[in-house]
């Protein structure tokens, strides 16, 4: 529970938390190193890492590279069950509970348990929803599973609902990386009303106000990954995470 127990305290204290998503595909080597020594400066709470499809990198080299570099904690992001690494503080063990294909909501978490078990990393439990974004992500082709249409928050407020009753301790409203739409800022505040564990939004954050907004609304949890992949965006990382810290 200690970085389930962070998280929950830097909510309390700065009002939301910041991850970062690293999508080692496209962050690695020198330029992650760089990547993670800007995220630390800029206040930076946590970091994403994995992702539904990754191609050729070593994540594990990864995850120990951005452990050598600062003390911010690295969380697994699994998209798949070759994506547990015991160099890495905790994971989201993610239920795609949005969709209705089994081995996305309980299949591979019964693969995954005993691994986890095995490394001593801390499990999080995650009630994952995908939400309509404008097209097509890698998440919703990947899972073969439906995301929740955009314009029914009731929807995802009943699934929520359901996930903290079943005892996840967050959940998560996606709406892809990469995405072209954000979720709706109305569908976070109907899910954050209605439960009383943090929502975590993310997918096609790509402005600090987009951010705020979400954290007006309700978030405690903000992810952005795709738009820090561009260099030239890295000086914008302190405006996201003051945008995010409202209490500070
Ligand atoms: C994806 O929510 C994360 O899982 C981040 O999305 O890459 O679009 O910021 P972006």
């Amino acid at each position: 529970m200690k970085i389930y127990k962070q998280i929950l305290r830097t909510i309390t204290d700065k009002g939301a938390a910041y991850l970062v998503l690293i999508d080692p595909d496209k962050i690695n080597g020198d330029k992650l190193s760089l990547f993670v020594n800007i995220c630390a400066e800029s206040g930076v709470d946590g970091f994403l890492i994995g992702g539904s499809l990754m191609l050729g990198t070593n994540l594990r080299d990864d995850i120990k590279l951005i452990k050598s570099k600062t003390n911010i904690p690295v969380i697994i992001f699994p998209g798949s069950v070759t994506q547990l690494f015991p160099d890495a503080d905790a994971l989201l063990f993610i239920s795609l509970i949005s969709g209705r294909n089994a081995e996305q909501i309980i299949g591979h978490h019964v693969t995954a348990a005993p691994i986890i078990k095995k490394m001593g990393i801390e499990p999080i439990s995650t009630g994952y929803m995908l939400v309509e974004s404008g097209k097509s992500t890698t998440a919703e082709y990947m899972s073969s599973s439906k995301p929740i249409p955009r314009d029914k928050p009731e929807i995802a407020a009943a699934t929520a609902l359901a996930a903290e009753y079943l005892g996840m301790k967050f959940v998560y409203l996606e709406a892809g990386s990469g995405a072209e739409l954000s979720v709706p800022n109305d569908m976070i505040k109907k899910v954050s009303e209605i439960v009383s564990i943090p929502v975590i939004a993310g997918g096609g954050i790509k402005t600090p106000d987009d951010a705020r907004k979400k954290v007006e609304h309700g978030a405690g949890v903000i992810v952005t990954g795709n738009y820090f992949e561009n260099e030239n965006n890295w000086n914008k990382l302190k405006d996201f995470a003051e945008a995010v810290h409202f209490k500070n």
